[in-house]
Order: structure tokens, then sequence, then C-alpha cells
């Protein structure tokens, strides 16, 4: 037997589906997860050694590759010195520097160790600070686990057919208006419907959580201003997109500026890792200066923040992101020509290093249409690809991730992979 098959079988006694995150689970495409006993640069090796081009990148963290002799050895650093001291250490001061600079949004800034923390802290914020209890989020976003953002989500919640999670209070939920993306007139209706009671609208403002879908052209300028005119805090749920599009993120690219943000993944370099920040009027609300508690126990830990640092230092001495985007570009073309020789609808949206495959002749602009790509036709392309040695997110509903270590005869190959697994669906 596969040693994969014989650790997901021992897993399934003792974890819930086998997995410690939905999403792994494989059970949007069929079949059984591989486990990975090692990974490096954009290659991952299984436990039955088969070495597989990496699209999932741990979901976004890992922009220079796995296992980056950088953060490395900033963690290996780090560790002579201890894991964790329930102390300040020098790492958040140093982190909370590179990310106030990088993102200038950010006044002032909170680490946290997820980005569910990071997300469900800057809701709570958001409320103290403006005392008003509805938010709006939009179909499709997957801001993490916390209670009033399981409405509607994305991300694996999508993927597993149950977007409203059960085990939410109804009063709970009353509270989070659910609204379609890329439709500012929604928006505007569901201030004039709530007037005065919407404390914060938080998006992704490029959505990667039900396949990738870009905001259009002037949407999140609504946004910000229907946000400003009605006095609600804008969130920016930045923790997949953040330094993954642009070292100051979409907010950089797009020139809007959002009242809080909030980050994740490749600031923590592959170890666990939140954060949310942005105006210090706002964020002076937290305890222990304010009446919003928030807390962590290992909030800021040495070993992450170390990582994080190592991450942000090498984004910042390569500014990879005209290379990543011309990945993009590469991986998109190839597969808008391998369908279109099959004769087979697709969209693939992409933007830099992040993209995705829907197989519909809808164009994709939210969450409904997103939900049009024939999620049968994706799981035959997933694993075509995948018995062709490239790992694509096992659901037809996230965004893939391309890494700086791609570059070169990765991309070149995977290129030719996800062609012939279209020419053979
Ligand atoms: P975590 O709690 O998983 O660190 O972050 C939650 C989160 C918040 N906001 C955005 C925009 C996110 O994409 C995420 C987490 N992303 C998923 C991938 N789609 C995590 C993968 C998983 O759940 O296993």
């Amino acid at each position: 037997m596969p040693v994969s098959e014989s650790l997901f079988d021992r897993a399934l006694k003792l974890i819930p589906g086998g997995v410690n995150s939905p999403v792994r689970a494989f059970r949007s495409v069929g079949g059984t997860p591989f486990y990975v006993k090692s990974a490096q640069g954009a290659t991952l090796t299984t436990a039955d050694d088969r070495e597989l081009i990496d699209f999932v990148c741990t979901w976004g963290p890992a922009i220079h590759g796995h296992n980056h002799p950088r953060i490395k050895a900033a963690i290996a650093a780090a560790l002579e010195r201890g894991t964790s001291f329930g102390t300040p250490n020098p790492f958040e001061v140093e982190m909370a520097e590179l990310i106030t600079r990088l993102v200038p949004s950010i006044q002032k800034v909170r680490m946290t160790s997820s980005g569910t923390e990071a997300t469900m802290s800057a809701i709570r914020l958001a409320r103290g600070f403006t005392k008003r209890d509805k938010i709006v989020k939009f179909a499709g976003c997957y801001h993490g686990h916390s209670d009033s953002l399981l409405i509607k989500a994305g991300s694996g919640a999508l993927t597993h057919g149950y977007p409203d999670s059960a085990g939410i209070p109804a009063s709970f939920a009353r509270e989070t208006v659910v609204l379609p993306f890329n439709n500012a007139a929604a928006l505007a209706a569901a201030f004039a419907a709530n007037p005065g009671q919407i404390a914060a609208v938080i998006l992704e403002p490029h959505i990667g959580n039900a396949g990738f879908i870009l905001a259009e052209p002037g949407y999140l300028a609504a946004v910000r201003r229907l946000c400003t005119e009605n006095g609600a805090v804008l969130i920016f749920d930045e923790v997949m997109t953040g330094f993954r599009l642009a070292i100051g993120g979409v907010q950089q690219l797009e020139a809007i500026v959002p009242d809080l943000t909030c980050l994740g993944k490749i600031i923590g370099g592959g170890l666990p890792v939140g954060a949310f920040g942005g105006r210090a009027e706002i964020m002076d609300l937290l305890a222990p200066l304010g009446p919003v508690y928030q807390a962590g126990t290992l909030s800021g830990n040495p070993l992450a923040l170390a990582a994080g640092i190592a991450s942000l230092r090498l984004l910042e001495e390569l500014n990879p992101y005209a290379r990543l985007d011309a990945l993009g570009r590469q991986v998109r073309d190839a597969v808008l020509a391998a369908a279109r020789a099959k004769g087979i609808p697709v969209q693939v949206p992409q933007l830099g290093s992040m993209f995705s495959v829907f197989f519909t002749a809808v164009p994709v602009r939210d969450c409904d249409s997103a939900l049009t790509s024939d999620a049968k036709l994706f799981a035959n392309y997933f694993y075509g690809c995948l018995k062709r040695g490239v790992y694509l997110p096992p659901s037809a509903y996230e965004a893939y991730f391309i890494s700086t270590a791609h570059e070169g005869p990765a991309i070149d190959r995977a290129c030719e992979v996800m062609t012939e697994a279209i020419q053979a669906i």
C-alpha cells in the first residue's frame, strides 16, 4: 500500500476527515490526498517519493518557493535563542516597522497567529470603533472561519458546499449582510437599507477564494467612496494578496486607502502568522490602550516573525513582481491556447503570480458566475495534471500560486503538462 494511503487510513481514525483543514481533503475532486514529506523550491516530494511541481505554494506563503535558504537560515538563527518568550521580542518591532513602511495605510499593526484571527479582530475593532453591529461581506470571499464571516464564504466552505456553516447562531448571521462582488449598486442599496448600522465592509480586493476573481475597474473606488459616505470602516482582507501581487498589496496597485488591512501567509514565511492594522485612531482602541480586547499567546512569535521578516526583506531586495507576472501570463496563455484548440470554454483570470482556471464560457466576475464552472471537468483536469507531475489546488474554487522558484524548467514543464491535461480531457 502506498505510504500516503496508509497515513491517510490512520489519520481518518483520529482526525475529522483525516485532515486539519478541509480544503486539503480532495473531497471535491475525489480520491484521497497525498502526503508531503519535504518541499524545495517549486517542488513537493510526496511520502511515496513522487516529485510534483506545486501551484498551491502552501496556499500563498511560499512566494520564494519552499524552504528558501534565507528563510531557513533566519528561522535557525532565531531558534538558537529559543522558540517563544511570552514577552515582547525585538522581531516584533522590526516586523511592525517593515509592515507600516511597506503598506502606508497601516499606521499601527497588531500581530496574530492566523489570518482568521486577523479578520475576526478587525471586525470586532470596527464594531467597537463605530458602535455599530452589522457588517457587509461578499459572496465567495473567504476571511477565515470566525462566526461573523462564515456566511456565504469561499474556499473550503464553498468547495464542500456549506458556505453557511452550521453552528452559527441566527442572531450572529443576521448581523452579516452578504452582497454580490463587483456590484457597487448592491452596496449602495445595503447602506440605504441599513442607515447608520453598518460597522464595516470587508472584502478580498481581488478574490482568491472562489477561484481568482478580479475587481472590475472602478469597483474598489466605489466601495471606498460608499464606506466613507456612510461612516463604515473599509477592511481590505489582503491575507492572500498582501505582498503577493505587489509589495504594497492590491491597495498599492489600485491606489485605494482602506481603513484597516488584514495580512497573513507571506508575512510568516510559512510559519503561523496573521496581522491586522490601519488608522492609528482605530487601532488605539485595542487593549491595553482601549476597550476592544484582542490577544494571543503566540502573537508575534519570534520564529514566525524571523521567517516573515526574511521573506519580506527578500521581496524588497528582489522586487520579483514583473517576473512573477510574466510567469503567470506564460501559464495563462498556454491554458487558453490548449482550451481553444480543444474547443473547451475556459476563463483564466490572472494577475501577477495568481491565476485560476474556470471551465465555463461565462465571464467570471462574482461567486454566482464562478459557480457556472464545470466542477467535473475541473476534477478531470486536476487529475490529468497530477498524474503528469503538476499539483493544482484540489478545488475549482481556489487561486493557484506561482513562486520565483518556478522560473525556468518548472514553469515550462508545467505549461506542457497543463496543455496535455486539457488535450486529454
Ligand atoms: P488562516 O486562518 O487560514 O491563516 O487565514 C484565513 C484567510 C483569511 N483571508 C483570506 C483572504 C484567506 O485566503 C484566508 C485563508 N486562505 C485559505 C486558502 N484559500 C487557507 C487554506 C485552508 O483553509 O486550509
